[in-house]
C-alpha cells in the first residue's frame, strides 16, 4: 500500500478546520485514492477541542485516513509533513487595525515557517489561509534555506469562486461555464477579480454580462467585501467556503485537474506585470503537472486593469515594509 500522505493543518480547533479536516479524511484534497495522515496543530489551550475533533474523525471511518498527530510542537506537527495548511491565526479583534494584526500574525509565521524549513519535508508545499495570508506567507517563506520559497502560497481561490458565482448568477450560466476568473493581488478589499479576461460558454463575460457599470461596481464590491457580508448574517466569518477554497487550491495544484485554465494563487512574485520580485501576489496561475504551477504570462491588462493591480500590489509592498523586522 502507498504510504500515507502527511498533512499539517494549524488552527485544527478553530471553524474553518471544523469542515475542513473531514473533507481532507475523505479524499477531497488530494484524491480519492490517497491516502493521508492528519496532523491537528493548535495552541495548548485548544488540545483538547483537537482530540475531540479526532474523535469525530474516527467516528467518520474514513478508509484514506490512516492516522493523526494532536500537537501544539510546531517540529513534531510539521515532523516530515508534504503538505502544510497554515489556517491558525488571531481573528481581528474590536478596534484592532490591520497594522496590528500583521504584527500579532505575523509573528505566529516566523515561528512556523522556521520549523516548517526544519522539519518538513524538502518539498514540502504549503497554503496559508490566516489572515494576512499573503504577507503571513511572505514571512514564512522569508527564512526558508532548506525548502523551497516558491511552494510558500496564500490562498485567494474563495475571491476567485466568489466572483466566479456572481457572474454566473448575474447571467444565469452554471458556475462550470465560467473560466479564466483571475484574482489579482492581495486577499484583502484591495483585491481584483479581473473579468476582462473571464469568458463565461467561451465568450468574453464582459460581453456576456453586457452591464460595465454593474461589473465595476456591484461586482467588484461585492466580491471585495463578501467575507464582511457574510459576518454580518452569519455572526461569523467564511468557514465552510473558505475550507472548499483551501481544498480547491491544492487539489488543482496537487492533480493539475485544470490544466489550461487560470487558477488564483498567492505567490511570491517573480516580477511579472510590475509586481515588486517576492511579494507574495495573487495572480492567474497554470498548473503545468502535479505540484508544477507557473503565473500565466502575455495577458494584456488594459489601463482599468493596470491600475488595479498597481493598487493591490502597492497595499502588499507596503504590508512588507511594516513587518520588515520579521523578514529574513
Ligand atoms: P477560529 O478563530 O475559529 O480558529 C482559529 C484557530 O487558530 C483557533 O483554534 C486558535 O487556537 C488557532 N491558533 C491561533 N494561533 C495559533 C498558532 N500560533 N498556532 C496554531 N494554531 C493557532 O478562526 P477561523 O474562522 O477558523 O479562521 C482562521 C483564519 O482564516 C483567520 O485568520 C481568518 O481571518 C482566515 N480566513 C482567511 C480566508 C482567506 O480567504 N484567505 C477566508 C476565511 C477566513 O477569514
Amino acid at each position: 500500500m502507498t504510504s500515507p500522505v502527511k498533512v499539517a493543518v494549524t488552527g485544527a480547533a478553530g471553524q474553518i478546520c471544523y469542515s475542513l479536516l473531514f473533507r481532507i479524511a475523505a479524499g477531497d484534497l488530494l484524491g480519492k485514492d490517497v491516502p493521508v495522515e492528519i496532523h491537528l496543530v493548535d495552541l495548548p489551550v485548544a488540545l483538547d477541542a483537537c482530540r475531540g475533533v479526532v474523535m469525530e474523525l474516527e467516528d467518520g471511518a474514513f478508509p484514506l485516513l490512516k492516522g493523526t498527530v494532536v500537537t501544539s510542537d510546531y517540529d513534531e506537527g510539521f515532523g516530515d509533513i508534504d503538505v502544510a495548511l497554515l489556517v491558525g491565526a488571531k481573528p481581528r479583534g474590536p478596534g484592532m487595525e490591520r497594522a496590528d494584526l500583521l504584527k500579532d500574525n505575523g509573528r505566529i509565521f516566523v515561528g512556523q515557517g522556521a520549523a516548517i524549513d526544519r522539519s518538513a519535508k524538502k518539498d514540502v508545499k504549503v497554503l496559508v489561509v490566516g489572515n494576512p495570508c499573503n504577507t503571513n506567507a511572505l514571512i514564512a517563506a522569508s527564512g526558508a534555506t532548506r525548502t523551497d520559497r516558491k511552494n510558500y502560497t496564500a490562498m485567494t481561490r474563495l475571491d476567485q469562486n466568489r466572483a466566479m458565482a456572481q457572474l454566473a448568477a448575474r447571467s444565469g450560466a452554471s458556475v462550470g461555464d465560467v473560466r479564466n476568473l483571475a484574482v489579482w493581488g492581495n486577499h484583502s478589499p484591495t483585491m481584483f477579480p479581473d473579468w476582462f479576461g473571464a469568458t463565461i460558454n467561451g465568450r468574453p463575460a464582459a460581453d456576456v454580462i453586457g452591464d460595465d457599470a454593474w461589473l465595476q461596481g456591484d461586482f467588484l464590491t461585492t466580491v471585495q467585501k463578501r467575507g464582511g457580508a457574510i459576518i454580518k448574517a452569519r455572526g461569523k466569518s467564511s468557514a465552510a467556503s473558505a475550507g472548499n477554497a483551501a481544498l480547491d487550491h491544492i487539489y488543482s495544484w496537487a492533480t493539475g485537474h485544470m490544466t489550461g485554465d487560470f487558477v488564483s494563487m498567492a505567490v511570491p512574485s517573480d516580477g511579472s506585470y510590475g509586481v515588486p520580485e517576492g511579494l507574495v501576489c495573487s495572480f492567474p496561475c497554470r498548473i503545468t503537472g502535479p505540484w508544477q504551477y507557473e503565473i500565466v504570462q502575455g495577458i494584456e491588462l488594459n489601463d482599468y486593469a493596470k491600475a488595479a493591480v498597481k493598487r493591490t500590489a502597492d497595499e502588499l509592498a507596503a504590508e512588507r515594509e511594516a513587518v520588515s523586522e520579521m523578514l529574513s
